[in-house]
């Protein structure tokens, strides 16, 4: 079983419900567990400014998928959840599911970049994350909770519902 952990994003359509459906349905993949799952966190957009907050999460899974397995099931639970990919990239969305780490491992395949190549600078995936992994350290060897020290909040807050149903 390999550690995985997956961001989640969702600003239409009742974000939390979004974020919470996708936790059952991940928890619902085969060969896979959920282990770990974050607090909801509401967060400012990052990129256009018109368009809702999001809810954001993370969740920390442990799999026999491989990577590109594991990126199609993604992939399928944003489009049954209604996500259209559009040709704006920083649009609006029902669900982004986001592979953040594949265990220690550093892929740049064609659909896949691994770790995600956003998410050291990102407050709504650093905080989330450090919640439930404080301890993790990074395969380039930075640890987690440097990249959170050095990361504003822009405004992000840990919400009171849970996405653990
Ligand atoms: N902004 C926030 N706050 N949360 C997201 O999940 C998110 N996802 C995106 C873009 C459009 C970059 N902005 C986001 O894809």
């Amino acid at each position: 079983m390999i550690e995985v952990y997956i961001g989640l994003g969702s600003n239409l359509a009742q974000p939390e419900k979004q974020i919470q459906a996708a936790y059952a349905s991940l928890a619902a993949l085969p060969d896979t567990n959920l282990i770990k799952g974050s607090s909801l966190y509401r967060s400012q957009p990052m990129g256009p400014q018109d368009q809702p907050d999001y809810v954001n999460a993370v969740v920390l899974i442990e799999t026999r998928l491989s990577p590109d397995n594991l990126l199609q099931n993604t992939q399928l639970i944003e489009h049954q959840q209604g996500r259209i990919r559009k040709a704006n990239r920083w649009g609006p969305r029902t669900l982004d599911l986001d592979v953040l780490l594949y265990g220690s491992q550093q892929i740049d395949s064609k659909h896949l970049t691994v770790p995600h190549s956003g998410m050291k600078q990102r407050e709504f995936v650093l905080y989330p994350l450090f919640e439930i992994t404080p301890e993790l350290t990074l395969p380039c060897g930075e640890k987690l909770s440097d990249l959170v020290q050095a990361c504003p909040i822009n405004g992000l807050h840990k919400m009171t519902s849970t996405a653990l149903i």
